[in-house]
């Protein structure tokens, strides 16, 4: 073998930095595909800080069991002009787009082969703050649209449950990484990001979404 054909079959040298792609975690009713390492894990923490320092952050609030709940974790909904969300009956109205959030939507976009029009970003302080179990399926969301997740920060479980059988199933979330959740996976099954005792580090979830402007 010459040194050429020998160079082919070395392994890169980056090669274990290289996205990891696993297709379809759910066993049927849906299709969630997880890429790790999307993002360069050397950019993450300064995307991480700098979306914290440059979007305005709201605790959430929630109305549950008749109550209005302010949730610890907080959160900012960007978007197109138009694009309002109501969920747990409180209606988010969008900030505008930075250039950076506008590139992290373009890498989305590119994995999702869809053009989002929206996102929900939830920034979790440590293990103690999650999200329980939920579908995304608010009245506003364009139906057939997938959903793509976006991770920066310490990483965490997230869980699938099928809404109408016994079947689960679940991912760790790593730093860099875009789960995308294709249809009809919110009509068959709810997701949950699950507390944990160990010790995480902050984290900031970016779901791009796509709402439908005819409904607003
Ligand atoms: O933080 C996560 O990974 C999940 C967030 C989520 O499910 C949502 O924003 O609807
Ligand atoms: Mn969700």
């Amino acid at each position: 073998m010459t040194d050429m054909q020998t160079d082919l079959f070395e392994p890169t040298p980056n090669e274990l930095d290289l996205p990891k792609v696993v297709v379809n975690l759910l066993p049927k009713d849906g299709s969630v595909t997880y890429f790790s390492k999307v993002f360069d894990p050397n950019n993450c923490s300064a995307l991480l800080t700098s979306l914290r320092a440059t979007l305005d952050w709201q605790q959430d609030q929630l109305f549950m069991f008749g109550k209005l709940i302010t949730t610890k974790r907080e959160v900012a909904w960007v978007g197109d002009a138009g694009c309002s969300y109501t969920y747990s009956s409180v209606k988010k109205f969008p900030q505008a787009w930075t250039p950076e959030l506008l590139l992290i939507k373009q890498t989305a976009e590119a994995l999702a082969s869809y053009k989002f029009n929206s996102c929900l970003l939830n920034l979790y302080h440590d293990g103690d703050q999650g999200m329980g179990w939920h579908s995304d399926d608010e009245i506003e969301l364009e139906q057939n649209a997938p959903i793509a997740s976006v991770s920066f920060g310490g990483k965490r479980k997230f869980s699938f449950k099928h809404k109408f059988e016994k079947l689960g199933a679940s991912v760790v979330l790593e730093n860099g990484s875009v789960l995308l959740m294709h249809a009809p996976t919110q009509h068959f099954w709810q997701h949950s990001l699950t507390k944990t005792k160990r010790a995480v580090l902050p984290r900031i979830n970016l779901t791009f979404r796509s709402i439908r402007l005819e409904q607003q």
